[in-house]
């Protein structure tokens, strides 16, 4: 085995062509996780030597806590912490048993790009104006008048990058580069939305980029004339990208990130938004797995990148750092065997009626997400919080920790947590609001309510579902109502004539009113989803699929 250094990424790769089968076995089954324990620890340390020498001092690193915010895509409440996959991922295993889980955890809407506005700017699509995803080609994007925390925490003094998909908008000033981010790598968009020359698993299958100009085979939604990019800040660096050694590249670009935020003497903030486990799906590329293992095997991929991103930490000393990993919506349910698990929450009432009940959904599959957050020394270990809880609260949650205010000329939906992730408390939103994602009415509006442990539907729809059935459109008035206490996976609605249904309903519309009033008299913003084929990232437009890189 020899080792050669990168000067890009201050790490080192493992020559893979000295490597024995043997070995190459045993590094797959590790995954690359232990080979970034070995790069972060030697970096480390001749890091460590050149500064102690240049300073002449101990290090003495900021008081405020550092941020890495993992958002996983597309996964299901059920892909975690449960006994389905549990020798699967060893590594979020351990962040549960050293952090806090969040079992009652909503990502703030069921697709991409609004659950990631809502997440970065505390506010919901009815107020930061994203109500559904973007396209290649959008020209817009999160509107310019949102803030991010990534911009409050970067103003604040903090070190700010981003890895991974952003679907905020790549086009000018909407690039992440732009808004808040020092250091960008990462996919712009979802990682179907342009083509590679080795697919992933995807269902129907895609083909390879095309190799001609003249080629215009669009299958199954899959373009074969746009190649999937990877920026690196604002300059495409491969298209198509390698999904086969994505997961590398994230976790040396992580171990940098930190290395430079050290470097700078600065707290940090890295927000690393993953592809996994959003289709086409891809693992270790020294695996040979069927399509039935695929799913499995991709998630033991992830693993092993939130893995290295735990040990980049402790390689390097940060160990002030809060690491809080989340999802961005529930399972792609048509994708079949390449979709993940909800868990109990089978939203029932609706796939009895056709259809799918979980990403683009507002049943409890389409939202309810795994969460875990680990501090050492500051959040108790092995801990369990049952308290109803969003995504956006991470935005208000992470900015007072950092003693940072967010704008406060307008309003926002996430709540400070603090409480509940420091001291205990168990107490989260009284009531909570999820938009429709797609499944059923307008975008973005606010029709179905959780109060406490109830959840009322003003409006139900099912995604297309396994097979390719999907649930009509109904309008509820009165609303349907669930208890999820006694009946998690929403099959049977309350009678409308019960006293509990009655006392429920009136607290539900008061809830509902308050904050849609609240809603229109805010500070809101409306975001511009024109396309154009002009915003559609290309390196070399004149080669086929965009290509200024040669299949491997
Ligand atoms: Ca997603």
């Amino acid at each position: 085995m020899t080792l050669r250094t990168s000067g890009v990424s201050n790490c080192c790769v493992l020559e893979e062509s000295v490597l024995t089968s043997d070995l190459a076995f045993q590094m797959a089954e590790a995954g690359v996780c232990v080979l970034l324990l070995f790069c972060s620890l030697f970096s480390g340390l001749v890091y460590y030597i050149n500064f102690f020498f240049e300073n002449g001092d101990k290090i003495k690193m900021k008081e405020r806590p550092n941020f890495i915010i993992i958002l996983a895509d597309d996964i299901g409440w059920g892909d975690l912490w449960t006994n389905e996959f549990d020798n699967t991922t060893p590594w979020l295993n351990m962040l549960k048993v050293e952090g806090k889980r969040f079992t009652d955890f909503h990502s703030p809407a069921s697709t991409c790009s609004p659950s990631r506005a809502a997440l970065l700017t505390g506010r919901h699509g009815l107020r930061n104006g994203v109500t559904h995803n973007f396209a290649k080609g959008s020209i817009g994007g999160l509107p310019l008048n949102e803030t991010t925390f990534a911009q409050l925490l970067h103003d604040a003094g903090y070190y700010t990058a981003m890895i991974g998909k952003w679907h905020l908008g790549h086009s000018g000033p909407y690039h992440p580069i732009h808004r808040g981010f020092e250091y960008y790598l990462g996919i712009p968009y979802s990682n179907d939305m342009g083509c590679t020359d080795k697919p992933g698993f995807d269902l129907p299958s895609c083909f390879p980029c095309a190799q001609s100009k003249h080629s215009s085979r669009k299958d199954g939604g899959c373009d074969t004339k746009i190649a999937l990019p990877l920026f690196e800040n604002q300059s495409i660096v491969e298209q198509p990208l390698d999904l086969w050694d994505l997961t590398e590249k994230y976790a040396k670009a992580v171990a940098t990130q930190i290395l430079t935020a050290r470097n700078r003497r600065q707290p940090f903030l890295l927000y690393v938004a993953l592809a996994h486990m959003h289709v086409p799906l891809f693992h270790n590329r020294f695996l040979n797995v069927t399509a039935k293992e695929a799913y499995s095997a991709s998630l033991r991929d992830m693993d092993s990148l939130v893995g290295s991103i735990k040990l980049a930490t402790e390689a390097f000393s940060m160990k002030n750092t809060l690491i809080w990993f989340t999802g961005d919506n529930g399972p792609w349910e048509q994708k079949c065997e390449f979709a993940g698990s909800v868990g109990p929450f089978l939203g029932k009432w609706q796939t009895s009626k056709g259809g799918g009940s979980a990403k683009r959904t507002t049943w409890e599959g389409g939202h309810r997400v795994p969460s875990v957050v680990i501090w050492p020394g500051h959040i108790s270990p092995n801990t369990t919080s049952n308290a109803l809880l969003s995504g956006m609260d991470i935005f208000s949650t992470i900015l007072s920790l950092a003693g940072v205010d967010p704008p406060s000329d307008r309003h926002y939906d996430g709540i400070d947590i603090t409480h509940i992730v420091l001291h205990g408390s168990d107490t989260g939103h009284k009531s909570l609001m999820h938009p429709n994602s797609g499944a059923a009415g307008q975008f973005g509006d606010l029709q179905t309510v959780r109060l406490g442990h109830y959840k009322a539907f003003y409006i139900t729809g099912g995604a297309e579902a396994c097979g390719g059935g999907s649930g009509k459109q109904e309008l509820h008035d009165p609303p349907l109502i669930f208890n999820l206490n006694k009946d998690e996976a929403e099959g049977s609605p309350l009678d409308p004539a019960s006293e509990e249904y009655q006392l429920v309903l009136k607290e539900v519309e008061r809830e509902r009113e308050v904050l849609l009033w609240d809603i229109a008299t805010d500070n809101v913003s409306t975001a511009d989803y024109t396309v154009s084929q002009s915003a559609v990232p290309c390196c070399q437009p004149q080669n086929p699929a965009c290509r200024c890189h040669s299949p491997h």
